[in-house]
């Protein structure tokens, strides 16, 4: 039976933003949302492929459709700018994929957003059939009357408008939050749709699992090694389960769902850890707090931390408050 035959209403993620808009909004927000739609549909579509276009490429560097064989990665990079860069609704972005900031091509209307994202984390799980994800938020320009510069992107989470994902994974959901709370869109491939599948997402008490790659249990300070153990087997710790996908935006949906947190610590070498502040790990915390979590970077709310530069890293407890807490009170800041 298809959804639309379970469902007692059907709500397109179109239907639902229009619901949701605030009553005066001009409508500039509401579309910069469907453009993001859009795109996770564009590369949904190639994702859901990718094994086959070493094979669709076997004529060399371009496919059957004689398109240049791009890397995915670059390739979600390039749908999400070719889909924003001329709708009047941005007036600056910035990507993972591109060292400094995306200006608007002089000759289209700036507009009064920002959009900064990661167009495909974890893609070196994509060769290994794993999920990953897109995750992007949305800042307001600070200054309307000049084009977008790098300090409109250098904003702190706790400014954000909005935040999400989409999760390329057995399905293709779009998570996101306006700042009221978070909810989960479903594509449905047969009318290319996204429709309201999770709504009011919030972490599930008690939580089920933590989410760490404990190979690097040697770099860790011993703080940090004291807060693993006592996850592990605390006395007053909740029976956790470890489940690490080693992909961001899967670890993150499957915490978010079944209660749980996502751990990147710093490192004796890597006091920063490997997440990015701007695109990863402050979109996922404004999420993780809309959703009744907490992120921070073991000292301070991620939301707090001001971006110095576009590529910054941070590190990252992201999920269930109270196990979020507990790291900061271990790891010497409570
Ligand atoms: P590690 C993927 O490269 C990524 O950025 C995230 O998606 C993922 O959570 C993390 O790195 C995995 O890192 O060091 O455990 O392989």
């Amino acid at each position: 039976m298809d959804i639309s035959l379970q469902s007692k209403k059907i709500v397109t993620i179109e239907r639902f933003i229009l619901e949701n808009q605030p009553v005066n909004a001009r409508g500039d927000f509401t579309n910069l949302m469907y453009d993001i739609a859009l795109a996770a549909k564009v590369i949904a579509h190639k994702t859901n492929r990718a094994g086959l276009l070493p094979i669709l490429g076997r004529a060399g560097a371009t496919n059957v459709q004689g398109e240049d064989q791009q890397k995915l990665d670059v390739y979600a990079d390039d749908v999400l700018y070719k889909l924003c860069d001329h709708t009047g609704r941005l007036c600056v972005m910035a990507s993972e994929e591109r060292e400094d900031i995306i200006p608007i091509p002089e000759g289209y209307e700036k507009g009064k957003y920002v959009l900064v994202y990661d167009p495909l984390d974890g893609s070196s799980n994509i060769d290994v059939n794993v999920s990953i994800g897109t995750i992007f938020g949305i800042f307001r320009t600070l200054d309307l009357d000049r084009r977008g510069r790098l300090e409109d992107c250098l904003q702190p989470g706790r400014d954000l408008l909005a935040a999400g994902y989409v999760l390329y994974g057995s399905s293709t959901m779009l998570v996101y939050s306006t700042g009221k709370g978070v909810h989960g869109f479903t594509l449905d491939p047969d009318i290319g749709e996204f429709l309201l599948s999770h709504e009011n997402m919030r972490f599930p008490e008690p939580p089920a699992y933590y989410s760490v790659n404990h190979a690097y249990w040697p770099r860790w300070s011993p703080q940090v090694q004291a807060y693993m153990k006592w996850l592990r087997d605390g006395d007053d710790s909740p029976n956790l389960s470890e489940r690490y996908i080693g992909s961001l935006v899967a670890d993150f949906h499957r915490n978010l769902l079944r209660g749980g947190v996502f751990l990147y610590p710093a490192e004796l070498r890597k006091p920063q850890g490997k997440l990015r502040l701007l695109y990863e790990a402050a979109p996922l915390a404004y999420l993780a707090e809309q959703a009744g979590g907490y992120g921070s970077d073991g000292t301070q709310s991620l939301l707090n931390v001001k971006p110095q530069s576009l590529h910054q890293r941070v590190p990252a407890y992201i999920g269930n408050r109270t196990l979020v807490e507990k790291a900061e009170a271990m790891l010497g800041t409570k």
